[in-house]
Order: C-alpha cells, then sequence, then structure tokens
C-alpha cells in the first residue's frame, strides 16, 4: 500500500499524498480495466476531478456531448452494437434529469449503460447550494442499480457493482452518483474487473411445453426482441418457422436488428394497434423470446390495449434475462428442425428514384444506396413508413429504432453507434421535430469526425400527431390546436443548423440530387447532412391506411 501522509483539512477532513492515488482515477482506471472505456461526458465543477483525471487513464476515451440526451443516447447507441456499456459524465441532479429521456430508451433497449453523476462533496450537502438536488430520486426511474458512493476507499468497489448491474443480464442502467469530495481525497484503489455473469438456461420442461405446442399444428406465431433479433437467434428461429410452419415476427421497438440479402427477414410488429391486430389475427398461440406481449402504445378511447388476439395462448421461452440463443437452439433441436433449410432473404435492390421527392422516394433512394454494414439509426417517424420494404433485400445491415418512444434518441445513438464500430457507415434517418431534441449531436459527430450520414427528413410538422388528433376523432381542430403540430413557422433550415454545428450539410429537391448527395456522402467518411423538405400531401399512401384504418373510430 502506498504511504499516506494525513494533513487536517478547514472542513474536517483527511488528504493524502500527492503520490496516491485520488478518487476519480481509481475509478477511472476500474471502469477500463472492466471494459467500460468510452466515456460519453458533459461536467461541471463537482466532475472536474473525474475530468482531470482522464489524462492519468489514457485507455479511457473521453467524447464531450453539448446536452446530456446526447450522453445518454450515445451511451445506448454504442451499447447496442458492442453489447458492453460505456459510461456518461453528468453533472449532478439536473444534468441526469437532462439525459433521462434516452436513459429511458436505454432501459427499454434493455442495454447496459454506466452512469457517473458527480455530486456536492458529503460535507457541503447540508448547506443546500444551488444545484442540490435529490439525484437518487431522478436516477430511481431509469436505473436497476443507484448507489451513492460515501467513501473513496470504496469507489472501485462500488464502480465494479454498478458494471455488474448494468451488464446484468439483461443489460440495464446503472447509475454510481459521486460526491466531489469522494472524487478528489487521495488513498483510493483500482478494483479488479467482475466475472462476466451467465444467463441461466431455460428449463427443459420450458422448451418442451413450447415444442409440445407448435408440434401441436395450431396457428403459432413466434415474437422475436432483444438477443434474439442477431444473427444466431434469427437462424435458430427461421429452422423452427420452416420446419414447422410458425410465423415469426419481431418486436417493433427491439433495440437491434439485423436484416438483409442472406438472413431471414421477420416481420416487424406495426405502430398503429389496428395493424397489429390483422398482423396477429387468427394467432391461437404466440411464443414470446426476449420479448414482451404486444400492448397498443397509447390507449384509444374504446379500444383494447392488449394487441393479442382474442382466445390466443401467450407462451414465454425465454425472457430477456435467460440464454435466449440457448433457448432457441433447444427449441430447434426439440422440434428436430436443426437441419431444416431456413427461408433466407434474397437480394433486392430499388432502382434509383427520380423527379421530386417525397417521403416514399427517399426510402427508396435509402435502399437504392445502402452500402453493405450499414447501421441506420431510424427516427423518420411517419417518413419512414416506406423504409422497410425499400431495405429488406439490402446488403446486410442494422437496423436500430425507437425503443421506448421517447423521441430524440436517433442522432444521438447514431454517435455512439459510429465510435462504437468506427468501420461501419452510419445512415442516421432523422425527422426534423426529432432532430431537433438532440441536434446538439451534430457538433459531436463533427468534432470526432463520425462516419455518420444524417438523412432529415421535413416535413415541417409533428406529423404523426395530426392522425393521432383524427384518430381522437376530432374533426374541427382549431388554429391554437393546429399550431402546437405545425413546424412551418419560422420554416428551420437544417442546412444552417448543421453548418453551424461543424458538419457538411446540403438540401437536396430532387430524388436525383439526394442519391447523388447520398453516395458522395457514403464514399466520403466522416459527418454529412443531407436536408429533404418532404412537400405536405406527398406522404406514401400507405400513410392514409396506417392513419385511419377503416376499423379505427
Ligand atoms: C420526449 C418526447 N416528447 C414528446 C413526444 C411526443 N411526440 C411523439 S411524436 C412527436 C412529433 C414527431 O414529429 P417529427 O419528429 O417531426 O416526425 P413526424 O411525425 O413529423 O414524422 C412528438 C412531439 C415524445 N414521443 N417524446
Amino acid at each position: 500500500m502506498a504511504l499516506v501522509r494525513r494533513t487536517a483539512t478547514a472542513a474536517g477532513m483527511t488528504e493524502r499524498a500527492q503520490s496516491s492515488v485520488n478518487g476519480a482515477q481509481a475509478l477511472i482506471r476500474t471502469l477500463v480495466d472492466a471494459g467500460v472505456a468510452t466515456c460519453f461526458t458533459n461536467p461541471g465543477t463537482s466532475e472536474i476531478h473525474f475530468v482531470a483525471a482522464l489524462d492519468s487513464v489514457p485507455r479511457m476515451r473521453a467524447v464531450l456531448t453539448l446536452f446530456e440526451g446526447v450522453a445518454t443516447g450515445a451511451a445506448d447507441g454504442y451499447a447496442r452494437m458492442t453489447a458492453a456499456p460505456a459510461a456518461t459524465l453528468l453533472h449532478l441532479g439536473p444534468g441526469l434529469g437532462n439525459g433521462l429521456a434516452n436513459l429511458h430508451n436505454a432501459r427499454r433497449a434493455k442495454v447496459p449503460v454506466v452512469n457517473i453523476v458527480g455530486d456536492q462533496a458529503t460535507y457541503h450537502a447540508p448547506y443546500d447550494a444551488p444545484l442540490q438536488s435529490d439525484i437518487e430520486t431522478i436516477a430511481r426511474n431509469v436505473s436497476a442499480w443507484v448507489r451513492t458512493s460515501t467513501r473513496t476507499e470504496e469507489l472501485g468497489r462500488d464502480a465494479i457493482e454498478a458494471i455488474t448491474a448494468a451488464t446484468g443480464p439483461p443489460g440495464q442502467v446503472a447509475t454510481l452518483i459521486v460526491p466531489a469530495d469522494v472524487s478528489w481525497q487521495e488513498g483510493a484503489q483500482a478494483a479488479a474487473p467482475p466475472q462476466p455473469t451467465a444467463s441461466p438456461r431455460v428449463s427443459v420442461d420450458v422448451i418442451e411445453v413450447v415444442a409440445k405446442t407448435i408440434r401441436g399444428g395450431r396457428r403459432t406465431g413466434i415474437l422475436l426482441g432483444g438477443k434474439a433479433l442477431r444473427e444466431p437467434g434469427l437462424m435458430a428461429a427461421a429452422r423452427i418457422a420452416s420446419a414447422t410452419g410458425t410465423k415469426l415476427f419481431a418486436e417493433r421497438s427491439a433495440a437491434r436488428l439485423e436484416r438483409g440479402a442472406g438472413l431471414p427477414a421477420v416481420e416487424r410488429l406495426a405502430y398503429w394497434p389496428e395493424l397489429v391486430s390483422t398482423q396477429l389475427d387468427a394467432l391461437e398461440h404466440l411464443v414470446l423470446v426476449d420479448a414482451k406481449a404486444p400492448v397498443s402504445a397509447f390507449a384509444y378511447r374504446g379500444k383494447e390495449s392488449s394487441l393479442v388476439p382474442g382466445g390466443c395462448l401467450v407462451h414465454e421461452l425465454s425472457p430477456p434475462a435467460c440464454d435466449v440463443l440457448g433457448s432457441l437452439e433447444d427449441l430447434m433441436e426439440a422440434l428436430d428442425a436443426a437441419d431444416a433449410r431456413p427461408a433466407l432473404q434474397a437480394r433486392s435492390v430499388p432502382p434509383p428514384p427520380t423527379g421530386p421527392l417525397t417521403a416514399e422516394k427517399v426510402c427508396q433512394a435509402v435502399g437504392a444506396i445502402l452500402p453493405e454494414g450499414a447501421i441506420i439509426s431510424d427516427e423518420a417517424i411517419t417518413s419512414a413508413l416506406a423504409l422497410p420494404s425499400n431495405t429488406v433485400g439490402a446488403p446486410r445491415h442494422d437496423w436500430l429504432p425507437l425503443t421506448g418512444g421517447a423521441i430524440g434518441q436517433g442522432l444521438p445513438v447514431a454517435v455512439g453507434a459510429a465510435i462504437a464500430c468506427p468501420d461501419r457507415p452510419v445512415i442516421a434517418l432523422e425527422a426534423d421535430g426529432s432532430a431537433l431534441y438532440t441536434i446538439q449531436s451534430l457538433w459531436t459527430m463533427a468534432r470526432e469526425q463520425l462516419d455518420v450520414t444524417v438523412v432529415i427528413l421535413n416535413n415541417r410538422a409533428y406529423g404523426i400527431l395530426d392522425t393521432e388528433l383524427a384518430r381522437a376523432g376530432v374533426q374541427d381542430a382549431g388554429p391554437k390546436a393546429k399550431a402546437q403540430l405545425d413546424l412551418g413557422a419560422p420554416a428551420l433550415d437544417f442546412v444552417e443548423l448543421g453548418t453551424g454545428l461543424g458538419i457538411s450539410s446540403r438540401r437536396v429537391d430532387t430524388a436525383e440530387k439526394l442519391t447523388g448527395a447520398l453516395d458522395r456522402a457514403i464514399a466520403d467518411p466522416g459527418p454529412h447532412l443531407v436536408e429533404v423538405v418532404i412537400p405536405p400531401g406527398t406522404q406514401p399512401p400507405a400513410v392514409a391506411g396506417y392513419a385511419l384504418p377503416a376499423s379505427a373510430g
């Protein structure tokens, strides 16, 4: 142990000699030793010792974000692509609060995130200084594990517990609150990395019950979520489907879907409840694999909350904390499906679109140019309706959708995915309203020179809420109501915004120019922004059906 020299401070605290490690240094070393080597930061005074300690641990990559929602969303995107946690560095209760919406999305994504939240020094708390607040209460809503570290000597151990909690299984958000004096005091030690926790296997009895159900030959669907949507899970599920005639579905809000030519194509559940009901119609059994039984995103008067068809029995093959892939493989074996030929998606790429732009043509253009290994961060909301059909046969890619419904996720997730996968092109498809929640992401993309192509689909509206207004039966919305959904005046200029935040940005007004701009952006690694103004009334025809199905009241 290092020699220590104790001296009393004015506040009655003890300090240790400069030569020993302070809390912040031990914390960062503990994080990187355990594989948490990226930290998305937005620091303040209570985190200043963590900031100062960064240079003593070169293995930690610190990425500055200009809003906490960018930091938390980036940690989510990073974890979706690596299955390992990044850390965030946030400034007391208000900083954590600013990051909450994307921590909510991360919780729904079932990904690991380790929040480091600075706090007032322990002895300063009774003074109720302006930034004092109840951080634990803010953290609890999104965090499966919360602790305020009170002793420098224990900070390393606390960090290990945070990492253990975050990595689960399944992944979850852990929040470690670090008072400033716990950071600055000497006498800390980095703690040894945790042992990985294995996911428990699903019992033979459960496998047999599900196998028997499927063997019964009734109309059965398998709803895949979470880890089941990665290639090994998809292949096992596709073999089961091919051998038994079951139908595969993907959860709408799963964190990451591997798709494209050569992989099984799985039908993703729709957003609008009436469409989900159509998709699942007449199913007699629904098997859940790392997924929840489908529910309507919101209640609509006179409509069911659950979207499981009446009389359909729900069976859980594997909850998220279990060995999801193992459960699918065991089921495959139990059904003698290991040698079945899975139905694989053929390659099919749409022709580049021509003429004036519509949302549908933007989706077609993305399908036409999508390069092998691309990562799509999808937050194009109503403008993305034609995206799945236009990309289903594209070269293999990953799809990162909105998981928890809290918009402002797409750009930060693109930041995190690009940092996690520097050799893969990231394409962020962003609706204008959603983009503005976390537009500061563009600056981090520019500063870190991330290979992200941002496509802004600017329909100058909170378009989906127009549909919700109609669904609520409002026939004659007044000017004040309409104004709450209109982003047209003043017209947002994303080229100016992107340029101001340091990104090469342009607007295109024809499909040919869009395809050219996307081709050039993909060919030139680094951040690019392309704005497309979607003229009103040019949504794809499917929108009418999606918006107001005949059955909607
Ligand atoms: C954090 C958060 N705030 C508000 C909302 C409510 N909301 C849902 S969709 C939406 C507007 C989306 O508009 P835009 O991103 O432009 O997409 P569009 O519907 O026009 O395609 C809003 C405000 C939300 N889901 N999350």
